[in-house]
């Protein structure tokens, strides 16, 4: 058992960041529901971002999507997310939903599509600076329906060449996080399918490309903790885009589909001490409210990090290496689940009041008023949404 003071000031320095695109309207490509309130512009979602890190205390940034998100002057609305207690965090690119994207993005068997989505990169770049983001975010959904539609291995060449031009822009400090996805938009083929496909890419351009765990975007049964060991220990694991999914890429709650693997997630995570910010993982999410309501909804994912993580930071290190070394099998797993069966509800609520926090975020949020406020104050105008 790790000393709790320890876990308390882990917890407290943790920082989870929070995705913009959560707090628009979203849906299925069967429906989008809309929802009363709903942000009509990226300031506003601002606003409700800035609500989840006032009663969590541990969600000081929002990432941004380009162009869900595009205002005339994003310094303002850097200083307008500081005015409200936040900072802008990762720009997230968009070349997935263009026309031009018909046959992919960078990947694109033509020049001028190809060229078309690499400005869009470098003008993420550009918002960057100006936001005075650390991170770039790429997933493309660039991939082939048809066996033969085109050629996978000039497709990599497409795509090395359009990375290498966006690694070579970035300033000092800044970083390209470059996540994959197995499958979806392209059914057969998929450019960027899997953490080997993404390590390799950044290991030709560099220290500063790392790769991001999306954990909605693997096959059914894929152990993900491994993945997220071997990119620890390759020095590559730039963030984690956290949801949970029952199918596939169904971006539900984090820890809702399948707590336990959160928690075997962070338990890497802790061990390799990448847990303080300066580590450089950074902890997003990446999840759509489509059913139920979205403010409460994020506060409550990131309720259910801190739980897992929590959980992680309990396991006893030291009986669990004792174990491990007599090859105690039963011995060993019995200490992880004795972490992961502890109860860190009141270690959370007792921590939350030592912050200067209500105990319990979610009442606290809907005591507040801020539901019906934006519910009232947002009548007209056209709410947020992803478009698709
Ligand atoms: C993609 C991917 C990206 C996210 C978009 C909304 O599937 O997960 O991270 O920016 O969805
Ligand atoms: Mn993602």
């Amino acid at each position: 058992m790790r000393d709790l003071t320890a876990v308390k000031a882990a917890l407290r320095n943790h920082r989870i960041e929070l995705p913009s695109w959560a707090f628009g309207n979203s849906g299925t490509r069967f429906k989008v529901f809309g929802q009363a309130g709903v942000p009509r512009d990226p300031y506003e979602k601002a606003s409700d971002a800035a609500q989840v890190h006032k009663y969590t205390g541990v969600a000081p940034s929002m990432a941004v999507h380009i162009p869900w998100d595009k205002v005339d002057d994003y310094g303002a609305l850097a200083a307008f997310a500081a005015d409200n207690g936040i900072a802008i965090g990762a720009v997230n690119s968009n070349v997935f939903q263009d026309d031009d994207y018909k046959l992919g993005s960078v990947c694109n068997p033509d020049p001028r599509v190809r060229k078309k989505a690499l400005a869009h990169l470098l003008e993420c770049v550009d918002i960057m600076d100006a936001t005075g983001s650390r991170d770039l975010k790429l997933w493309f959904g660039d991939g082939t329906n048809y066996p033969g539609q085109d050629d996978i291995g000039l497709r990599q060449d497409r795509l090395g060449d359009a990375l290498a031009a966006v690694y070579g822009r970035l300033r000092a400090g800044q970083r390209m996080l470059l996540e994959y996805k197995l499958f979806e938009p392209s059914f057969y083929s998929t450019d960027v399918p899997d953490w080997g496909t993404g390590l390799v890419h950044c290991l030709a351009l560099g220290p500063d490309a790392l790769v991001v765990v999306d954990t909605g975007h693997h096959a059914p049964g894929v152990n993900i903790e491994f993945i997220v060991a071997m990119l620890l220990r390759a020095g590559r694991l730039g963030g984690f885009d956290f949801n949970s999914r029952f199918y596939a890429d169904d971006d539900l709650m984090v820890g809702a589909a399948d707590p336990f693997q959160l928690f075997r997630i962070m338990h890497e995570v802790v061990k390799a001490d990448a847990l303080t910010p300066d580590a450089g993982v950074a902890f997003m999410l990446d999840q759509c409210h489509n059913i139920e309501p979205k403010i409460p909804a994020q506060i409550r994912s990131v309720m259910n990090v801190q739980e897992a993580t929590a959980k992680a930071l309990l396991v006893d290190d030291s009986a669990l290496r004792a174990a491990q070394l007599d090859g105690d099998v039963l011995g060993a797993n019995a200490v992880l689940m004795d972490a992961y069966n502890t109860d860190v509800r009141p270690l959370l609520a007792q921590l939350r009041e030592q912050m200067g926090l209500a105990p319990d975020p979610v009442a606290a949020y809907h005591a507040s008023g801020y539901g019906e406020k934006i519910i009232a104050g947002r009548a007209g105008g056209s709410p947020a949404g992803w478009g698709a």
